[in-house]
């Protein structure tokens, strides 16, 4: 399998109970790299850009409300097959769903606040690494 990299987010939920180092152990142990990683407030305008794709959706006010409510930490991780491998980990959206040892199983508190986000696809991790990241900030 191919070396991929995925774009994490760690979320104000994640943040505000004190999770980046427990969240980042789970990402570490599953054999992906940590390449790039900081902690942000993320702005109205950068949440809605990046969640544009749920605009139309009944939770998009509150998804972006919740998103700039505190702290985030974005990330890059890099491995073989990462962008399934982080979504395996990660667990179901709604944590009740999710699979016993995974991180949203572990530490999300709801569907909405879900402590994690990691891309989809090859076509959306390119997309939303770029939005966050300068390629000088990436180091494999
Ligand atoms: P993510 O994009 O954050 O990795 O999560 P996902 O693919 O598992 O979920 P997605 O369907 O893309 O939804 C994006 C985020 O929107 C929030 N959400 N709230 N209240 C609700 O019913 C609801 N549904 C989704 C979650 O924070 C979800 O991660
Ligand atoms: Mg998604």
């Amino acid at each position: 399998m191919a070396i991929e990299r995925t774009f994490s987010i760690l979320k104000p939920d994640a943040t505000a109970r004190n999770l980046t180092g427990a969240i980042n152990a789970l990402i570490e142990k599953a054999g992906l790299r940590i390449v790039a990683q900081k902690r942000i407030r993320m702005t109205r305008e950068q949440a809605e850009t990046f969640y544009a794709v749920h605009k139309a959706r009944p939770f998009f006010g509150e998804l972006v409300d919740f998103m700039i409510s505190g702290p985030v930490v974005v990330q890059v991780l890099e491995g073989e097959g990462a962008i399934l491998k982080y979504r395996d980990i990660m667990g179901a959206t709604d944590p009740s769903k999710a699979a016993d040892g995974t991180i949203r199983k572990l530490h999300a508190k709801s569907v909405g606040e879900n402590s994690v986000h990691g891309s989809d696809a090859a076509e959306t991790a390119a997309i939303e690494i770029a939005q966050f990241f300068s390629g000088n900030e990436i180091v494999g």
